[in-house]
């Protein structure tokens, strides 16, 4: 356990910007040139996210939020202990909030996201709602092992969003392995995942008329630019997103139409006319597929939450 903690003590202290800077040229010198989607969200990125959020094409937002409360209230009676709740990736803390409401023995909250700024303060307001429940902002990269204030209550993690969507099926299987380590034996984990469907409603969900896919995923870009101190001919990338029906799942690349080059740090990066940054995924299950996931990282399914037309799926978890 020392060593992990040791392990852990170093992965998450680097500073962001060595980390970013290092992700970004490995990143930008693989084949096919990739970079992490959890890079999409500097100041202006989770802007743009938000607007998304309110998009009449972006249905997953919606169709989750409508569900919640229905979930909260069963699970308000399924789980009837004292209650640690640890939200992975929290952001906003908006959607853990009928859980709040519903679910009475909730002692503790420990929101976990990479941008501590935001978080601290979304925390900061969200205590001054909720005096009952001690809170502590976790400012940490959760795809990888967190260390968490020690807790007598049962841990019941939350990972809305279908952000496990942006890992590919493998991750998705090792993230929900180290959480089912993280959260301890009796944990539940509430998460929420995008269904397949039309692939026509999926495209248009990640190709909205106003552009503002567009505008999100160019942004890396942006970061990449300013926090990089690069040169990267923005207005030469072009936003792609398609349905790959054979991986099942949503991938964005910014496909260079220029040749060109440009320096980052002191390292040479060249993109040819056509070639693609890969930028994200975003992984669909059907109920069935998430299920034998779930088992296969050591989680029993204990309930299931479809939204109408089944846009949406939230699932209960109980570790085996
Ligand atoms: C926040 C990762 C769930 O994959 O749908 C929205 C991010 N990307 N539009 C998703 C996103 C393009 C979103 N997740």
């Amino acid at each position: 356990a020392l060593a992990n903690e040791a392990s852990v003590a170093t992965t998450q202290k680097a500073p962001c910007d060595a980390r970013f800077l290092a992700d970004v040229l490995k990143g930008l010198s693989s084949q096919p040139k990739s970079l992490s989607p959890k890079y999409f969200y500097d100041e202006n990125g989770s802007r743009y996210f938000d607007e998304i959020c309110q998009l009449q094409e972006y249905y997953p937002y919606k169709a989750e939020l409508a569900l919640l409360p229905r979930v909260a209230s069963d699970v308000a009676a399924l789980l009837t202990d004292d209650y640690s709740v640890v939200e992975f990736g929290a952001g906003s803390l908006q959607k853990i909030q009928p859980f709040f409401n519903a679910l009475k023995g909730i002692k503790s909250f420990y929101p976990i996201d990479i941008s501590g700024d935001y978080l601290r303060a979304t925390t900061k307001k969200l205590q001054a709602q909720y005096p009952h429940i001690a809170m502590q902002a976790i400012e940490a990269d959760f795809t990888l092992p967190v260390e968490l204030p020690l807790t007598r209550a049962r841990r019941l993690g939350f990972f809305p969003g279908s952000t496990i969507g942006n890992f590919t099926p493998q991750q998705a299987k090792n993230f929900l392995s180290n959480a089912r380590a993280t959260l301890g034996d009796g944990a539940h984990l509430i998460i929420g995942v995008d269904t397949k469907k039309s692939p026509d409603i999926l495209h248009r969900a990640y190709n909205d008329k106003k552009g503002v896919t567009k505008r999100f995923n160019l942004n890396v870009l942006s970061r990449i630019n300013r926090e990089l101190q690069c040169d990267l001919n923005i207005s030469d990338f072009e936003h792609y997103a398609f349905y790959n029906p054979v991986e099942g799942c949503i991938e964005m690349h910014l496909v260079s139409q220029s040749h060109q080059k440009v320096s980052i740090a002191g390292t040479a990066i060249t993109f040819n006319s056509g070639e693609t940054i890969h930028t994200e995924s975003s992984y669909k299950y059907t109920p069935q597929e998430f299920m034998q996931l779930a088992q296969s990282a050591g989680w029993l399914v204990e309930r299931t939450w479809l939204a109408d037309d089944a846009m949406f799926s939230t699932y209960l978890l109980k570790v085996a």
